[in-house]
């Protein structure tokens, strides 16, 4: 599974035509996602859990994507893909209980939360089979949406594949304060992006980068009734390795409100936003001036990216290959239906004051350096070091305002993640910031020959013990050791 052979294997299924094909499940209930649909599944809702005490179960389950086998699939509290949202208000100390009635190790990681690293859910924090662990944490973080899933070293892309994985709401009296769509499953949808591969008798195949069925909350050729108003979509990149370009098919602009870690300071206006693994975006959708009956969709513009960026790769089979790369396809096809009571019909002119970190603050730099692909060595590392387990690789003093620079000088792109800390990006080597990157990140993406540099402030918790994780998000790469681990001290 090392990405680089790919190139080598790209080049090998072009020059030599090879014969073999993408196995494809039973379709007979399910047309191709590659060609116009016109049968559709209505949007599954992920239910929401509320208050200070969250109970998850993550169960094996079962579910019929294909007519024919069911698929053997991971959920959590009998969710047959995916698992509960939760929704928590800033402030409050919460608890989790986390059972794991898998055959297997899992842990559970909160991803964005600012939370000490004991309670973080990364590879150390395992949860045997049928035990439960009981992390407890106050929420220190915005307003915005965040996710959680198994974060097991060299499991993590296995266990995501199969479903387990569910998003986190965090509500806060800024964000409260704003007229914003907030009715979940109403006007405020969750939309988690992901695709899978399946073998000829619908077992998903978690070997594979790229999947070749786009599953939307877990659901294939999804359809939802939206009211005409304004509609929140909170989005997911919940994938292995594919990034989206995303985008509305009558090309409309949409306003996003916020990103990994927060409300941005305006909506920023745009037709097309790439979002890449891990990270989320909040928009809004007016569809005030549509007519009720009409319907448009929410897709992925993903021909003709630049190479690196996930799915880009013009194979449809193989280890690289898949029916979706280097395509457009549906996300979501939008019905839209008679608007709510009380809608909210305009995009406010601003959200949140941004808190700033300055380059003057700033105590100590690092560099990190995506490294990997030689022959023999590891595909993907930091610095020549692939994850141990043993091996602390950053040390931070606590309250420190560091500047990171990650350096992509790599034969493809990737999505860098670190947990404890929302980061300002403050430069990318290409000279073009998004201005939708310009809130709280904590995942990043980092294109081919590219650096990014950000500023972190590493405040509230130390431990000279329990490190934090920093690593690519793309399941796989992390699974092979393209993970580092930091402690921060007093
Ligand atoms: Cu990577």
């Amino acid at each position: 599974m090392k990405h680089s052979f790919s190139l080598l294997g790209l080049a090998l299924l072009l020059g030599a035509c090879t014969k073999e094909i993408a196995t494809t499940p039973n379709t007979s209930t399910t047309t191709s996602p590659s060609t116009t649909s016109t049968s559709y599944n209505d949007l599954w809702i992920p239910p929401t859990l509320t208050g200070t005490t969250f109970n998850l179960s993550l169960d094996k389950s079962t579910k019929q994507f294909f007519s024919g086998s069911v698929t053997n699939t991971y959920g959590y509290n009998g969710a047959n893909f995916w698992g509960p949202t939760l929704i928590m208000n800033k402030g409050d100390q919460v608890q989790i209980n986390v059972k794991n009635n898998l055959s297997e190790t899992t842990t559970s990681h909160w991803h964005g939360f600012h939370i000490p690293a004991e309670m973080d859910g990364g590879p150390h924090q395992e949860v045997l089979a049928g035990t439960t662990w009981s992390p407890n944490f106050k929420v220190m973080n915005n307003a915005a949406t965040y996710w959680y899933h198994p974060h097991l070293h060299e499991l993590t892309a296995k266990q995501l594949s199969l479903g387990a994985g569910g998003l986190i709401i965090i509500k806060d009296p800024e964000e409260a304060a704003l007229a914003l769509p907030r009715t979940y499953g109403v006007d405020d949808i969750p939309l988690v992006l992901t695709s899978r591969k399946f073998t000829s008798t619908n077992v998903i195949d978690y070997s594979t980068a790229y999947g070749d069925y786009l599953l939307t909350n877990g659901t294939l050729n999804a359809q939802m009734n939206l009211p005409k108003q304004m509609v929140r979509l909170r989005i997911l990149n919940a994938e292995i390795e594919r990034g989206y370009n995303l985008g509305f098919s009558d090309n409309r602009t949409f306003y996003i409100i916020a990103n990994d870690g927060g409300l941005l300071e305006t909506p920023v206006p745009v037709t097309r936003v790439k979002l890449v693994v891990g990270e989320r975006i909040e928009i809004l959708l007016d569809l005030s001036k549509d007519a009720a009956g009409s319907s448009l969709d929410f897709k992925a513009y993903n021909s003709n990216l630049p190479a690196g960026f996930g799915g880009s790769e013009p194979a449809q089979s193989g280890q690289f290959g898949s029916l979706l790369n280097n395509k457009d396809f549906n996300l979501l096809h939008i019905n839209v239906a008679a608007a709510s009571s009380n809608p909210i019909t305009a995009v406010p002119s601003s959200l949140v004051k941004q808190t700033t970190l300055s380059a003057s603050e700033v105590t100590n730099s690092r560099i990190l350096m995506v490294t990997g692909g030689q022959p023999n060595g590891p595909a993907f590392s930091f610095n020549n070091v692939t994850y141990d387990h043993q091996t602390i690789n950053q040390t931070i003093k606590l309250n420190a305002v560091e500047k990171w620079t990650i350096m992509n000088n790599n034969i493809f792109g990737h999505s860098f993640h670190i947990h404890d800390v929302q980061f300002k990006i403050i430069s990318r080597s290409s000279g073009t910031v998004g201005i939708h990157e310009s809130g709280w990140k904590d995942t990043v993406y980092l294109p081919v020959g590219e650096s990014v540099t950000f500023l972190a402030k590493f405040d509230d918790f130390t431990s000279t013990k329990h490190p934090f994780m920093y690593h690519c998000h793309f399941a796989n790469h992390e699974d092979a050791g393209m993970m580092g681990q930091f402690l921060v001290i007093p």
